[in-house]
C-alpha cells in the first residue's frame, strides 16, 4: 500500500470520515467552549495574516467578518491613495504609504466598492491539516446584503449543510447574523472559499483554503498561493453581470488582488524564492468569466496536482486555467538564474485561435544565497500548454496542447476514500447527458433555466417545486432543476456543449464530489478557423445537431451505452477534478459514486451563466441525511388562508428523474 493510502485510510481517519454530520452532543459543546480561547486567539490572527491551524489540533476555530471595503483607500488618516512607480501615495500626506493594508486591485485611481472577508481582497488564507475539523464563524457586518461562504472543492463528505450555497443548502446570512460553518476536509490540496449569493465573489469576497497533508514533500513555508482573475471597474452587481459578455474585455488581471491598468504602475505581487529551497505554487482561478493563460517566461512549471488531486508530475510551459480550477506546480530552481522573472497572464477566448499578449503581471524574485550553478534546459521549440480548449492552436505552430485529461492519477486510488462509507454501494448504474448552453438564448442545462428556490432546498425540501415538465426536447423552461441520484449508484455524466445554443466553453463545477474524468472530446479546428463539432452525440432524432436545442442528447452509437465500449475512455488512471472545462463543440465524460447524501449544486462557474440559470441541484438521497439542529429557515410569505400545499409528490421518495419535491397550488384570491 502506498504512503498516501496508508495515511488516508488509517483507522482513525475512517472513524472520523464515517461520522455523518455535526453531532451537537454535550461533549461536543464542552469541546467547543473549552476551545473558545483558541478561537479568540486565532480570530485575531485571522483578521490580518490569515489562519493557520496548529498541526496538533483536532478541531480548529477561526472567524471571518464579512465587510465592505473600497479599492485605493487607506485608513482614516491616509484616505484615498494613488499609485506611481509601484508605490502608493496619499493625497493627504507626503511620501509613499505602506501598501500592506490597502486593496489596490489594478491601481485605477477611483475607489471601487467591494465585499470582502476581513476587509482584504483576497480574503485571509485559511490553512489547516487533512482530517482536522474546522469551525469558521462567519459574521455578516454588511449594511445591505445577505451572504454565504462556500468552501470550493471541499467535498463535505457527511456535512451537506455546510456547503454554503444560498437557497440550496442554507438560507443566506442576513446583515448582523452569524453562521457557524463546521466541517472536516478529508483531502489535502488547494481549495478556496467564496460567497455563493449571486455574483458577490466578483465583488471581492473570496480567499484561499489550503488543506495540508502531513506527508507533503514541500514545507508550507516554501508554498505560495497564486489567486488569479480578470478585473472590472464597474461598481454594482448588475453592471458587473452585464459586463460579462464574451469578447467584452475586462480592464485588467490581478494576481492576489494586485495588477496594472493602462499606464498606472501600481504595486504588483512579488514572490520571493531561493535557489537552495524547494517551491510549490498553488494556482487558483478566482475570476468571474475569463480563461487565463499563466506562465513564468524562462521557467518550466511541474504540475503536481489539480483540484486537490495528485497527478503524475507533468512539465509544461504554460497553464490555461478557468474560473474555479486549481493547479499546483513546483518550480525546479536548478534552472533559474538569480534575479527577477516576470509572471504573466493572458486572456484567452474559446473562439480565439491565437494566444494574445499578456496583460497581467507579477514578479518572481529568485535569490541564490548559496551561489548554486544554473542548469540549462534542453532546447525545444515547442511550448507545452496545459488545458487548451482545443486539441491544437492552429495559428500557433509551436504550441503543443495537453488537454487536462492527459494528467493521470499519481497512484492507484481507492474509490472508498471519496464517499461516505456508511452509505453502501449498490449495483445500480445511471447515465445522464447534460448539455450546457444557451438554447433560445437562455443560460441553461438541457434547456432547463435554473430557477433558484426561495427556501433552503436541503432543509426545507417539501417547499421546493422542481417540476420541469414544461421543458421538452426543443422547448426551454424555467424550473428548479433537480437531478435525482440514487443512493449508492454509480453515476456517469456526459457533459456536453452542442446544439443551437453552443457558444463558448463552460467551466463546470460540481459540489459534494470530485469526479473521475474518463474522456474529453474537443472540436476539430482548421487553419481557416472552421470548427467541426463532435458527431459522437445526437441532439435529436428529428433535427440535425446544429438545428436542435439539444435538450435530450443521446449517444449516436448505441454500443456506447456500455461505456467500456467508448473509444479512448480511461478507466485505469483518470484524473479527478471538481471543476472542468466542457469544450465548445465537444464533451466530457465523468463518473461519481452517489454516496455523499445531500443537495449538491452543479453549475457553470462563469458567474453570469450561473445566475442566469446554467445550474442544477443533485438530489442525492438526502432524506436520510442528518442536519444540525437549529438551522434557520426562510421562505416567501403568502397569506396562508389563500394557499393550499400538496406534498404527496416528493422527489426524494420518487424514482422520477425530474419531478416535484412538492407542488404549491395557489387559489385565485392570493394577494
Ligand atoms: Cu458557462
Amino acid at each position: 500500500m502506498s504512503e498516501s493510502q496508508r495515511v488516508i485510510s488509517s483507522g482513525k481517519d475512517k472513524e472520523l470520515k464515517t461520522r455523518p454530520v455535526v453531532n451537537y452532543t454535550p461533549k461536543y459543546l464542552i469541546t467547543l467552549f473549552s476551545n473558545a480561547f483558541l478561537f479568540i486567539f486565532y480570530g485575531i490572527i485571522g483578521i490580518t495574516a490569515g489562519f493557520h491551524c496548529d498541526e496538533t489540533a483536532k478541531h480548529c476555530f477561526t472567524s471571518i467578518d464579512i465587510q465592505s471595503a473600497f479599492t485605493m483607500n487607506g485608513n482614516e488618516t491616509i484616505s484615498q491613495v494613488y499609485a506611481k512607480d509601484r508605490k502608493l501615495y496619499a493625497f493627504s500626506t507626503n511620501g509613499p504609504v505602506p501598501i500592506d493594508n490597502i486593496i489596490t486591485a489594478d491601481g485605477w485611481n477611483h475607489t471601487r466598492y467591494l465585499l470582502t472577508a476581513n476587509g482584504s481582497m483576497p480574503g485571509p488564507p485559511i490553512v489547516i491539516y487533512q482530517n482536522q475539523t474546522i469551525t469558521i464563524l462567519v459574521k455578516n457586518h454588511l449594511l445591505n446584503e445577505a451572504v454565504t461562504l462556500h468552501w470550493h472543492g471541499i467535498d463535505q463528505l457527511g456535512w451537506p449543510a455546510m456547503d454554503g450555497v444560498a437557497f440550496v443548502t442554507q438560507c443566506p446570512i442576513l446583515p448582523g447574523q452569524t453562521f457557524n460553518y463546521t466541517f472536516q476536509p478529508t483531502f489535502g490540496g488547494s481549495y478556496w472559499y467564496h460567497s455563493h449569493v449571486g455574483n458577490q465573489r466578483d465583488m471581492g469576497l473570496y480567499g484561499a483554503f489550503i488543506v495540508l497533508r502531513k506527508r507533503d514533500p514541500i514545507p508550507f513555508e516554501f508554498q505560495h498561493i497564486v489567486q488569479i482573475q480578470e478585473w472590472n471597474h464597474l461598481y454594482d452587481a448588475m453592471a458587473l453581470v452585464n459586463a460579462n459578455v464574451e469578447d467584452k474585455s475586462p480592464h485588467s488581471t490581478l494576481i492576489n488582488g494586485r495588477g496594472d491598468f493602462e499606464d498606472i504602475t501600481a504595486p504588483l505581487e512579488t514572490f520571493n524564492v531561493d535557489k537552495a529551497d524547494p517551491c510549490l505554487f498553488r494556482l487558483i482561478g478566482v475570476g468571474s468569466k475569463d480563461v487565463l493563460l499563466f506562465s513564468i517566461p524562462g521557467l518550466k512549471l511541474k504540475v503536481t496536482e489539480t483540484d486537490g488531486f495528485e497527478v503524475v508530475p507533468t512539465v509544461v510551459d504554460k497553464i490555461i486555467i478557468y474560473p474555479a480550477e486549481r493547479y499546483d506546480f513546483e518550480l525546479d530552481l536548478d534552472y533559474a538564474k538569480a534575479g527577477m522573472y516576470n509572471i504573466t497572464i493572458s486572456i484567452l477566448s474559446t473562439h480565439n485561435l491565437t494566444i494574445k499578449p499578456a496583460i497581467g503581471f507579477g514578479f518572481l524574485n529568485v535569490s541564490n544565497s548559496n551561489s548554486l550553478p544554473v542548469k540549462n534546459y534542453n532546447i525545444s521549440n515547442n511550448t507545452r500548454v496545459l488545458n487548451c480548449p482545443f486539441k491544437t492552436y492552429p495559428h500557433e505552430t509551436n504550441v503543443f496542447c495537453l488537454p487536462v485529461n492527459t494528467l493521470i492519477s499519481r497512484e492507484k486510488v481507492d474509490d472508498e476514500d471519496f464517499v461516505v462509507q456508511s452509505v453502501n454501494k449498490s449495483n445500480e448504474k445511471a447515465l445522464h447527458f447534460l448539455n450546457f448552453g444557451f438554447p433560445d438564448g437562455h443560460s441553461s442545462i438541457n434547456g432547463r433555466i435554473f430557477r433558484w428556490p426561495t427556501v433552503s432546498a436541503l432543509t426545507q425540501s417539501s417547499e421546493v417545486d422542481t417540476d420541469c415538465t414544461e421543458c421538452t426536447e426543443e422547448i426551454t423552461c424555467h424550473c428548479s432543476h433537480a437531478l435525482k441520484l440514487k443512493s449508492g449508484s454509480e453515476v456517469v455524466m456526459v457533459l456536453l456543449n452542442l446544439g443551437k445554443g453552443t457558444f463558448i466553453s463552460h467551466p463546470i463545477h460540481m459540489h459534494g464530489h470530485t469526479y473521475e474524468v474518463l474522456k474529453m472530446e474537443f472540436p476539430v479546428v482548421t487553419n481557416d478557423g472552421i470548427f467541426t463539432f463532435t458527431e459522437d452525440i445526437q441532439c435529436s432524432e428529428t433535427y440535425r445537431n446544429n438545428e436542435s436545442n439539444c435538450n435530450s442528447p443521446q449517444w449516436r452509437n448505441s454500443s456506447w451505452y456500455n461505456y467500456i465500449n467508448i473509444p479512448g475512455i480511461n478507466l485505469k488512471n483518470p484524473v479527478r477534478k471538481d471543476s472542468i472545462v466542457v469544450p465548445y463543440g465537444g464533451y466530457v465524460i465523468i463518473r461519481i459514486e452517489a454516496r455523499n447524501p445531500g443537495v449538491w449544486f452543479m453549475h457553470c462557474h462563469i458567474d453570469q451563466h450561473m445566475v442566469e440559470g446554467m445550474a442544477l441541484m443533485l438530489n442525492e438521497s438526502f432524506e436520510n441525511t442528518k442536519i444540525p439542529n437549529g438551522l434557520p429557515t426562510c421562505h416567501s410569505f403568502f397569506n396562508e388562508k389563500s394557499v393550499k400545499t400538496e406534498t404527496s409528490g416528493k422527489l426524494s421518495h420518487s424514482d422520477r428523474q425530474y419531478g416535484p419535491l412538492s407542488i404549491l397550488y395557489y387559489t385565485e384570491n392570493i394577494l
